[in-house]
């Protein structure tokens, strides 16, 4: 589909919170990799389920109960159908991507890693698929192999393919960098993994608003990503896991709904998925986000990656002999992270805050990826379906503004 044949504008009018002034100006959101906007069906959804529907799931037999318990294990069917999982069973809810990488590293390691093992990330990660990993070799006496990163922001594949061996168990690796927009040749770094023997966890936070996510075409082991950076509800999070993974791994938490049977003599636990849903889950934004599925279902990723990647040549374009940009990887989402010269990222982000520009600003959680390029930040503007290049216009004779 052409730009012209989206219509940008109605689906502006989805979002409520795009439709005000910031310092005196109209709200350019340009911080979609943080997190992302929400449009009025998921609003309402979340609305509906407390006026009309709020029981708790899974253990009440009255009308309540039994709405609330359909509404939430139909968005467990689909994000089963979003993701192409083989069944639903393999979808396990969260709180977010941090939740479903600790429940992994801290479950699988329990089951599948010993000293002397090691695992590899990348050089690009999210802080939170570094530190779990680092706490479960401690706690393991594992050993922790880096990816290194290339000047364009790109994986270097064949410095990773020397550091895979027999004692590799497991690759942790991001699909889309946070802050440089990279996007890792994902199934080649599957395809390594399994060639060893290692099992592997893709970190898909930043991946699966703007690219098609097939996890049984990828062969992935685990996949993890929040719901809010896809127009849906904060407090969720999805891990996805093969069964046979899943069912070999120990609890997670434990209490209430992940048990089949309790005595004191000792308790059995319940099946996947429920055995890693303890407790009483976020209900409300688990129901909200299927609202975001169908949003995105209904404009299609292929005309939200299209449209995307149009903002992204445009500011690109745009920003390329003004400023340092890190992240020119040949494959991008819609992130432009870049530096002025001689001017702090905070003081540039608080110069467009006031021209009511929302961008973020820092080491994006992922520091050592910033000490890579020798640089304490960036300044960040990351790019959603609702943003149009007259935006982007602004934003740039912004910047132009503060590079003077
Ligand atoms: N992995 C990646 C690649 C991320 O971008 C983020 C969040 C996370 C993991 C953690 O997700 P959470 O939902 O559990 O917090 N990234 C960002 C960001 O770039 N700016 O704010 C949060």
């Amino acid at each position: 589909m052409h730009q012209s044949k989206l219509n940008i504008e109605s689906i502006r009018a989805e979002f409520p919170v795009l439709h005000q002034q910031v310092n005196g100006k109209p709200l350019i959101y340009f911080d979609n990799a943080a997190t992302t906007q929400k449009p009025k069906s998921v609003i309402h959804a979340i609305r509906h389920y407390y006026e009309f529907d709020n029981a708790n799931i899974h253990r009440g037999i009255h009308t309540l109960a039994e709405r609330a318990t359909a509404a939430f294990e139909d968005t467990r069917v689909s994000v089963q159908q979003f993701i192409n999982s083989r069944e639903k069973e393999e979808i396990i809810f969260t709180k977010g991507t941090t939740e479903s990488v600790n429940l992994v590293a801290s479950s699988f390691a329990k089951a599948f890693i010993k000293a002397g093992d090691e695992i590899i990330i990348s050089g690009m990660e999210h802080h939170s698929n570094i530190v779990p990993w680092q706490i479960v070799c401690e706690e393991r006496g594992a050993v922790l192999k880096v990816i290194p990163v290339l000047d364009h922001g790109e994986l270097d594949m064949e410095a990773y393919q020397k550091l895979l061996s027999a004692k590799t168990k497991m690759v942790a690796c991001v699909y889309v960098s946070n802050a440089l927009g990279t996007i890792n040749p994902i199934k080649k770094i599957i395809e390594a993994a399994h060639s060893v023997g290692a099992k592997i966890l893709v970190d898909g936070a930043q991946a699966v608003a703007h690219l098609d996510i097939d996890v049984q075409e990828l062969d992935c082991d685990f996949f993890a990503f929040s719901a809010h950076k896809l127009y849906g509800p904060t407090g969720v999070g999805i891990l996805y896991g093969k069964r046979e993974l899943l069912d070999a791994m120990p609890p997670y938490q434990s209490g209430g709904e992940m048990i089949k049977e309790v005595r004191f003599e000792g308790t059995t636990y319940n099946e996947i998925p429920y055995k890693f849903e303890a407790g009483t889950p976020n209900i409300a934004d688990v129901i909200g986000f299927k609202s975001a599925i169908d949003f995105i279902n209904n404009i299609g990723k292929i005309h939200i990656r299209k449209y995307e990647n149009e903002l992204l040549e445009h500011c690109t374009n745009g920003l390329k002999n003004k400023v340092t940009l890190y992240g020119t990887a040949l494959q991008k989402v819609a992130v432009c992270s870049f530096v002025i010269k001689g001017m702090h990222h905070f003081d540039a982000g608080m110069m467009l805050d006031a021209k009511g520009i929302a961008v973020r600003t820092g080491h994006h959680c992922t520091q050592p990826l910033m000490e890579r390029f020798g640089i304490e930040g960036t300044v960040r503007a990351s790019f959603a379906i609702y943003n149009t290049k007259e935006e982007i216009d602004v934003f740039l004779e912004a910047v132009e503004k503060l590079v003077k």
